[in-house]
């Protein structure tokens, strides 16, 4: 297993996305084209032409999945779920529990995918990725349009009508995703992918304050933006989902653990026992992806037994529906 990247359409097994100072520098994602129900568009929201290709293991891939799950898109979207596993070509198809192969595309690695789309990629070859069957391409492959794409544009085609993106709190919504981002989604890889001890210190110390933040926040709502469940809650939840099982130790995010936040616990465990959220969980796949694949962090790619966690526990966030408006 080696992480990769392609260059010009060539798999090459050099991979840096740090700077000089060992920090990690995320590269964006290159596919940015957008499903719209206006007509402008030439992706048109239609029931079986987009196809998603997924890790259940990723937390970017995984807000895709519980937004599909929540928006009842299960049947007008297809999905592939990939080995949980890195192959020394990247993401891989296979028959391993919990995964589904390309019926699509019959595709053995996600990198034929890409290629398919652009025979002179450059890039790195990342999940999510939605594929439209009809031009044979890759529509989008970054994570916050995509689920945005399936919860505004697809709502003909959604059977359950609920809508994580009202208009008057869109702007909240945008501001508290893009908030999340450095310090919180993107931080806990900043933390763990560091390779310098300063640039480690100053991503961990970020992460903290900022989980400190929003952990009073919660003392006083139940939702990141209010009293529903918004976009912004799908961005926060696969990241802490992750977060006592991998982040704490593997990526050394250990100034605390997860569930000694009273409110984020809590708030956590509320959304895992959403139905359609619970579906899409799959911790299996996560810490053997993580402690697996990643050996530049875990060389002998051992996996913890723990920690025993349990997001069935009763939460007590229901004490803000009874609160006066
Ligand atoms: N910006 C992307 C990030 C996606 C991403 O980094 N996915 C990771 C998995 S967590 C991946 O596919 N990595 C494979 C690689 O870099 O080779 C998004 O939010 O959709």
């Amino acid at each position: 297993m080696a992480l990769g990247r392609m260059i010009e359409g060539k798999w090459t097994t050099e991979w840096n996305e740090r700077d000089q100072g060992g920090a990690f520098n995320r590269t964006p994602t290159m596919f940015r084209d957008q499903v719209t129900a206006d007509g402008f568009s030439e992706f048109k929201p239609e029931a079986g032409r987009y196809h998603l290709y997924v890790a259940l293991a990723c937390p970017w891939a995984h807000r895709t999945l519980i937004m599909r799950s929540l928006k009842g898109l299960t049947e007008a979207i297809g999905v592939s779920i990939v080995d949980p596993i890195l192959s020394d070509k990247g993401w891989m198809f296979s028959d391993e529990a919990g995964a589904i192969p390309d019926s699509v595309n019959h595709a053995q690695y996600l990198q034929e995918i890409y290629l398919k789309a652009d025979p002179k990629y450059t890039g790195r070859i990342t999940v999510p990725v939605l594929w439209d069957k009809q031009k044979q391409t890759i529509v989008n492959n970054e994570s916050r349009e995509i689920i945005r794409m399936f919860d505004v544009e697809f709502t003909e085609l959604a059977t359950k009508k609920i809508d994580l993106y009202p208009r008057e709190l869109q702007q909240k919504i945008d501001e508290t995703i893009d908030a999340i981002y450095t310090p919180i989604n993107n931080g806990v890889y900043r933390s763990g992918f560091a390779t310098s001890q300063e640039a480690y210190e100053k991503a961990v110390t970020e992460l903290f304050e900022n989980l400190d933040r929003w952990e009073t926040v919660l003392d006083q709502q139940r939702y990141l933006c209010g009293d529903q469940m918004t976009e912004a809650d799908i961005c926060m939840f696969t990241t802490l989902y992750r977060f006592d099982s991998v982040y704490h130790g593997h990526f050394k995010c250990n100034l605390r653990r997860l569930v000694d936040y009273s409110n984020l616990w809590n708030y956590l465990k509320d959304l895992y026992q959403h139905p359609d959220i619970k579906v899409t969980c799959n911790l299996d796949h996560i810490k053997r992806h993580y402690y697996i694949s990643q050996t530049q962090v875990n060389p002998n790619q051992i996996v913890p037994k723990g920690p025993i966690i349990d997001f069935e526990e009763q939460h007590n966030r229901d004490r803000f529906a009874i609160r006066p408006k």
